[in-house]
């Protein structure tokens, strides 16, 4: 079958392929720039990674240099369809080889990414890093017991928001904030509730001055547990969740952070109910939150489909969360990335109306009869059409490109 025949087979469920097309063109996808460096940034390159996150592998190429970090970014962009953002650490700074302290950044150490994402016509998005330094050595950071810990890391979320604010007035554009917390202890705590009222006393005061939202939106990201960090996390996802429907901040859902049978696809529309709109890390947890890159995989067109059947394409932001170190980085980015695209297209794809109109009707034999059928339907046609549209490589072209990128670039570093 032909991408003509693709067409008419889906106008035969109501599904218009063009506008299937044109809506996952439309819906912007937060590239972390995390991927491309093992999550070292450049303040302190070759400083550990601590916080309870890990990256395996020593797979060659690394970008070392913020010229090689947008280098393979750029790379990774030129070979993946739809509409990109770059999602931007503190700890990403450009400070022109000088050691600028996590409560010294300012907004002028990411004018060089304001000029370089406007140039590509790319949105940010960021994150105040309050993990690998010295000051979270004790695990504990806006939820320490230690009043000088916490408002070192207060002064740091707040630069962080600065920034952010900077960044969107800059670039014309909201960005979204994420802040995540590593804080969390390895054995059963004393006082649980002392460190959730730091944790939410110390985001209230991060967030006390008023910001235009159409510049910045601040998001709180929870989780189960680090590596270390295994008997208690202060910002578990309750604490969030209360947290950011009493505060009316967005809520972050990292698919990694929830027990092994917990799907986030299934949140979203708990979410929606009650918040105007999300953040999502999309990740791949594999057995523990591995942030493995992400695959074509039933809970990543879940994910996609919860979003699109909700209409809720300008509601929940889609950012993603995975870092391998043990295979080519431009690769992991664009396989990740564009199995993000795919599962976008495919709820896009998605006969919704029929399959909501069988549900109303009680019809559950329909329902699951069609969307068992979904799933054979041409979408590869749909999809390889997409790209070229987009002037991007198809499946089995763009692996080329970024073989010969690792030849001449990456292995030469
Ligand atoms: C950690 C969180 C957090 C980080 C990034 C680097 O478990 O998922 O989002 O992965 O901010
Ligand atoms: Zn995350």
């Amino acid at each position: 079958m032909d991408y003509k025949g693709a067409v008419e087979y889906y106008a035969q469920y109501g599904v218009d392929v063009e506008a299937a097309i044109a809506r996952t063109a439309s819906i912007p996808v937060s590239m972390h720039c995390w991927q491309g460096d093992d999550v070292r940034g450049f303040e302190n390159p070759d400083g550990e990674l601590t916080g309870g996150i890990q990256t395996t592998g020593n797979y060659p190429g690394r970008a070392k240099t913020i010229g090689q970090l947008r280098a393979d970014f750029d790379k990774a962009a030129s070979l993946i369809p739809g509409k990109k953002r770059i999602n931007l650490h503190a700890i990403y700074l450009d400070a022109d080889g000088e050691k600028v302290g996590r409560c010294d950044i300012e907004p002028k150490h990411f004018d060089s990414w304001i000029s370089w994402a406007r140039e590509r016509g790319l949105g940010i998005d960021f994150n105040p890093t309050c993990f690998s330094h010295p000051m979270s050595e004790s695990g504990l950071t806006l939820s320490s017991p230690d009043k000088a810990v916490r408002d070192f890391w207060i002064e740091h979320c707040k630069r962080s928001r600065n920034i952010a604010e900077h960044i969107g007035k800059e670039l014309g554009e909201t960005v979204v904030t994420n802040y995540w917390v590593p804080d969390g202890m390895k054995d059963t705590p004393a006082d649980r509730l002392a460190m959730r009222e730091h944790l939410r006393d110390s985001l209230d005061e991060i967030f006390a001055r008023p910001v235009d939202k159409m510049y910045n939106k601040d998001a709180v990201e929870g989780k189960v547990f680090g590596i270390g960090a295994e008997s208690f996390t202060t910002g578990s996802n309750d604490f969030y969740l209360a947290y950011a429907i009493s505060r009316g901040v967005l809520w972050t859902l990292d698919a990694g952070h929830f027990h092994p049978t917990e799907f986030i696809s299934d949140k979203i529309s708990t979410a929606l109910a009650f918040m105007p709109e999300i953040l999502l890390h999309v990740s791949r947890p594999v057995r523990w939150d591995s942030d493995h890159v992400v695959t074509y995989d039933d809970e990543l067109r879940a994910i996609a489909c919860e979003i699109l059947r909700a209409n809720a394409d300008g509601r929940v932001h889609i950012g993603l969360d995975f870092f391998d170190a043990s295979i080519n980085r431009v690769a992991a980015w664009v396989i990740g990335t564009r199995n993000m695209q795919k599962a976008l297209l495919y709820a896009a794809l998605e006969p919704s109306a029929m399959l909501a109109e069988y549900e109303r009707d009680g019809d559950y034999t329909s329902r699951l009869a069609l969307m068992e059928e979904i799933k054979t339907f041409p979408f590869a046609e749909v999809w390889a059409h997409y790209c070229e549209m987009q002037g991007v490589p198809s499946d089995g072209k763009w692996l080329d490109e970024v073989r010969e990128y690792e030849k001449k670039i990456l292995t030469e570093r």
